[in-house]
């Protein structure tokens, strides 16, 4: 009897340990801060989002700017591009869920772990994060502009039109994805 409930109580604690599990994840575009989707990350009906620190890809990536809504996309194309800066939050279960509906995951963007350098006062450490790729992209988006440091209202003028303000029947993948 005794032992049932031992064993009880140690299910209930791991129940509990997963639903309050936390992940980290690194955004470059839209849903930093100041820029035009981070409402997103700060919405308490979605869950926590808690900002950790700046970083910077490990790898090397193209950062472009696409389709006539002027996204921000990380391409999949490690080597090429920048060591792009971004901001990693610590977000619950629910934030994650929210963002993968807002990013589209994985029909869109596809979440993947990748490696993030964080300069703390006198060493860097690198995090395992999730980021938001565009895979399978197409080759022509190459030859675009490759940004380091997005912001929808950067000099190149190209500033991010919200879904909300978007023909909710136009799909536009295509002009990105093959
Ligand atoms: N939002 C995600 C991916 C691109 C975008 O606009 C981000 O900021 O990381």
């Amino acid at each position: 009897m005794i032992l049932l409930e031992v064993i009880s109580i140690r299910a209930n604690t791991f129940v509990q340990l997963i639903r309050t599990m936390t992940h980290k994840v690194f955004v470059y575009g839209t849903l930093k801060r100041n820029e035009p989707n981070h409402h997103w990350l700060t919405n308490p009906d979605h869950g926590s989002g808690k900002f950790l620190a700046e970083g910077t890809t490990k790898s090397k990536y193209p950062l472009i700017i696409g389709t006539k809504y002027n996204i921000p996309f990380l391409l999949h194309s490690p080597g090429d591009g920048h060591h792009v800066r971004g901001e990693v939050y610590e977000v619950d279960d629910t934030m994650l869920s929210k963002l993968d509906i807002l990013e589209d995951h994985p029909n869109y963007y596809v979440r993947e772990i990748d490696d993030i350098v964080i300069k703390l006062d006198s060493h860097e450490e690198i995090v395992k994060c999730w980021v938001y790729f565009l895979k399978n992209f197409r080759p022509e988006l190459l030859s675009k502009q490759q940004f380091e440091n997005y912001s929808s209202s950067g000099s190149h003028g190209l500033r991010y039109l919200e879904r909300s303000k978007r023909d909710p029947n136009d799909n536009y993948y295509p002009q990105v994805k093959k």
